[in-house]
């Protein structure tokens, strides 16, 4: 691949990989793949389908709230814990905090899980209308609708009482009525016709909560998650007589569903046949796959330790295979008699773009199997 830079400058931020990357620091567990993405902004390029979805999204809130959302999209993602996580009252013991999950530069810094992590201080400075969109860091499993880059919209509006208070509802009540109408209103503006629901849900930031699915490739998938922000949020930006909604919405989600993309790593793709698909403005155009190689499967077992996760694994195989890894599945899973407990994962090598040769995909599993063994300290069997 192309070198990394060693400097970037992301929202004004000068952002050197000696700073994010530390191998030998153990409060950092960024890896160079992951810093590879940082300051790609795959969201601010015009022809690129999530900044054509990004700006088809900033047209259904201008011409519905004329002049009202103030839009953000080159805010920094690396952010303190305090904003990613105590800001919007993530518990001191949430998992998402634990470094199994989010990307930690130090103890105090991570690399933004979701842009909820620029709520607090949008509110601090008086915005009520906003619109942010960003690149976010995830710890992950490895499918076809998970990446450990993402990108998300983060959708906010505040209401004051003389608008709720005509409506026989209270405050509460009338942003969850207000919220599933805007977004009921632009998943139509999306997709014209598309089978959705709500399910209720919990978030540590919003009460009530929602997600909402589609219905994609024969299955229900999570495109966003939303609900009425909680008021402790709003007070200590010194507001107490408002209410406000809150969404954070999966780009690439949405985008595979408008666009038919039947795979996340396809966004990253700079294949020409690929790209030259996707034009400014043009929102209907299904993509045509250029190719379905045929994949190829590698099954390992090992005896797992305490300390042992998915995530731990998928980041190894990810370092080493790329975008050639296309899934990681737990095939088998047993504890024997004496207690020891035994994985068989199945490794899906597959390029989106070329055909893979046996002994290319073998060279991948041999390293990925000593990586696996010198790295999670499991026995391989
Ligand atoms: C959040 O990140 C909340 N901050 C959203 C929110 C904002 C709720 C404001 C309430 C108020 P969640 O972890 O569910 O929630 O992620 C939101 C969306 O991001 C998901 O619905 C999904 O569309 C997308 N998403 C999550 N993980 C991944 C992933 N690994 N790859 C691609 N998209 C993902
Ligand atoms: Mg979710």
């Amino acid at each position: 691949g192309l070198p990394i830079a060693a400097l970037l400058e992301i929202g004004g931020v000068k952002i050197a990989k000696d700073d994010v990357v530390k191998e030998s620091d153990p409060t950092n567990n960024v890896p160079d793949s992951i810093f590879a993405k940082l300051g790609m902004q795959l969201h601010r390029r015009a022809n690129h389908p999530l900044g054509i979805l990004k700006k088809t999204i900033h047209d259904y809130f201008d011409t519905n709230f004329p002049g009202k959302f103030e839009k953000f999209d080159d805010l920094c993602p690396i952010v303190t814990v305090k904003q990613n996580f105590d800001d919007v009252l993530v518990p001191p013991d949430h998992v998402s905090r634990s470094y199994n999950d989010t990307y930690y530069v130090n103890s105090d810094t991570v690399l933004r899980c979701h842009t909820s992590a620029h709520q607090a201080e949008l509110f601090r400075n008086g915005h009520t209308h906003f619109l942010v969109t960003g690149d976010v860091y995830r710890r992950d499993s490895i499918d076809s609708t998970h990446y450990p880059v993402f990108h998300q919209m983060e959708g906010v509006r505040v209401f004051s009482p003389e608008e709720w208070s005509g409506s026989g509802m209270d405050g509460t009540a009338y942003a969850a009525a207000e919220l599933k109408k805007s977004l009921e209103g632009l998943a139509k503006h999306l997709f014209g016709d598309v089978e959705m629901r709500w399910v209720d849900t919990y978030f540590p930031f919003t009460n009530p909560s929602y997600e909402l699915e589609i219905f994609f490739q024969g299955k229900w998938l999570e495109v966003l998650g939303c609900g009425v922000t909680e008021q402790a949020i709003l007070r200590a930006s010194g507001r107490t007589d408002i209410v406000a909604w809150a969404f954070g919405l999966g780009l690439e989600r949405l985008a595979m569903v408008l666009f038919d993309i039947p795979d996340i790593r396809l966004f990253w793709s700079t294949d020409e046949r690929f790209t030259s698909q996707f034009s400014e403005g043009k929102l209907g155009v299904k993509f045509k796959s250029f190719s379905k190689f045929p994949p190829c499967y590698k099954d390992m077992s090992f005896w797992i330790n305490d300390g042992f996760t998915e995530n731990n694994l998928c980041e190894i195989v990810r370092g080493i295979a790329g975008d050639l890894v296309e899934e990681v599945t737990l095939i088998d899973n047993f504890t024997n008699k004496k207690g020891m407990t035994s994985h068989c994962y199945r490794i899906t090598y597959r390029s989106m773009e070329r055909s893979l040769t046996d002994d290319e995909i073998n060279e991948l599993q041999v390293k990925v199997r000593e990586d696996v063994q010198n790295k999670l300290k499991v026995v391989l069997r």
